[in-house]
């Protein structure tokens, strides 16, 4: 196992409220004897064992524990009492007591028997993925139907936990209807307590509901195409929202443009404007109790009229973290086939070498030009302008040009046309009037024509 440090120091306070911020993560994966090449373990969307732990000391990074060791255990079958084997649970125990382990981040779904069991023989707080994971929503969630969204989520998980031991407590006194003793009575009140929470949140999630959808539907009056990235979690997604929002111009006078961090509108340099959003990482087996919550945070992508996909091509595992965010856009109703809204954004090829670099350019050119990956470097740059272009040319062929004439004294139309098209040219003619051409959203095109005589259109 290799120690691992992070660069900040700890301030000993882990979020779960362990004694201790410092971690153990173990990767107790079970070995795969189908797949024995790299090649045909992507086919499956397997990940390699070393890329899986990464992502998992990641994970406990990102939720600031101190990884003080990682590593694999691998596994012939899972242990229905303690998920690993005997000696490998008596050999983390004595890991856990000479590094002084507060918390063990077990890379997996763990029954609450097997945490449990699992929390006895190491003296320390057991987290599995879907613990773990539930931790970063919890810190991520950044609109209030998203925490909502995951604080359901993770009283559900504490519930199927309460009620699982419960019954398995019932289970194992045979059935005599032993109740009322001091443990069940507790468990039933920490059950009504959460379900009280729980009834809450879904009335509160009703009403933020409510009001959200008339904050987008007061967004929908405006015409700006939305354009989304999307991506496995560290792809770089917010490092390219961040390089293109520096390469455009940015529209600060708009209202939603401070709303969100996440949403920014920006003008392209060829005069388009659109609504650039950034959005959360997607992750591989994420736990089905968080797909509401996660999808609550991926509104702007169903909406969106192009979705950037961001990938790290410069990851071992890019083919299977593209097949999960392909499943993730199926789930949310979007074809990820779908040229006319998608573009593959090859990112960070300033890591390759030159080979792998030209091996990826002859990859791209080979498809054909509508659906040609774009590679970039979020880091560097390289590749900004080529994808902006990208986008323009996508968003400009869902548009409609029109030819208006406007009354100049009219300043009401004329700022209305300001508001609700896309205003690329403005000149007076000879008889005094103004000539507007403007560039619409196919679904305003006609509402522009009815208040405005057109002149023609292209
Ligand atoms: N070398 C290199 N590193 C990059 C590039 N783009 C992003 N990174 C790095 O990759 C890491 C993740 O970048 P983010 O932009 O936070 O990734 P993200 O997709 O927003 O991640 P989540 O929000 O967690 O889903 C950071 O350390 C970035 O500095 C790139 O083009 N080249
Ligand atoms: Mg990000």
């Amino acid at each position: 196992m290799e120690p691992r440090r992070r660069d900040k120091d700890s301030d000993g306070l882990s979020p779960t409220g362990s004694a201790t911020g410092r971690a153990i993560v173990i990767g107790p994966y079970v070995r795969r004897h189908a797949a024995r090449t790299v090649a045909a373990r992507a086919e499956q969307g397997a990940r390699l064992p070393a890329a899986r732990l990464e992502e998992a000391v990641g994970l406990a990074l990102a939720i600031d524990l101190d990884v003080v060791q990682s590593g694999i255990v691998p596994l012939n079958d899972i242990r229905p009492a303690t998920y690993i084997g005997k000696g490998k649970v008596d050999e983390i125990a004595g890991l856990v007591k000479s590094l002084e382990a507060g918390i063990v981040i077990v890379d997996g779904a763990l029954s609450p028997v097997q945490q449990r069991n699992l929390e006895k023989a190491w003296n320390a707080k057991v987290l599995d993925r879907t613990g773990l994971i539930l931790e970063i929503f919890g810190r991520r969630a950044r609109t209030k139907e998203g925490a909502l969204q995951v604080e359901l989520a993770h009283l559900t998980y504490q519930k199927s936990r309460l009620v699982r031991s419960w019954t398995h407590l019932e289970r194992q006194r045979g059935g005599f209807g032993f109740l009322g003793g001091p443990g069940e009575s507790q468990i039933e009140t920490d059950r009504r307590l959460i379900e009280e929470r729980v009834r809450r949140i879904e009335d509160e999630l009703e009403k933020v509901k409510k009001r959200r959808k008339l904050h987008r539907d007061s967004r929908a009056r405006v015409p700006y195409p939305i354009a989304a990235l999307v991506g496995y979690t560290n792809a770089g997604k917010s490092t390219l929202f961040n390089r293109l929002t520096r390469a455009t111009v940015l529209e600060a006078d708009m209202l939603f443009a401070t709303l969100d961090p996440t949403l920014r509108a920006v003008k392209l340099p060829g005069g388009m404007k659109i609504i650039l959003s950034d959005t959360v990482g997607f992750i591989s087996d994420l736990p089905t109790m968080l797909v509401a919550a996660f999808r609550a945070t991926l509104e702007e992508v169903i909406e969106a009229d192009v979705i950037l996909h961001v990938r790290d091509v410069s990851h071992e595992d890019t083919e299977a973290q593209s097949h999960d965010v392909e499943e993730v856009l199926r789930s949310l109703g979007i074809d990820p086939d779908d040229e006319q809204k998608l573009i593959e954004v090859w990112n960070k090829i300033d890591r390759l070498d030159a080979d792998g670099r030209t091996r990826l350019q002859n990859l791209a050119e080979r498809k054909p030009a509508g659906e040609r990956p774009v590679l970039v470097s979020a880091i560097t740059g390289e590749g900004a302008d080529r994808l902006i272009t990208a986008i323009e040319t996508r968003l400009g062929q869902r548009r409609i040009v029109l030819d208006l004439v406007v009354d100049p004294a009219d300043g009401a139309a004329v700022s209305w046309l300001h508001r609700h098209t896309e205003v690329m040219e403005k000149a007076m003619d000879d008889d005094g009037k103004l000539a507007m051409t403007v560039r619409v959203d196919p679904s305003q095109a006609g509402k522009v024509r009815a208040k405005f005589p057109t002149l023609s259109h292209h």
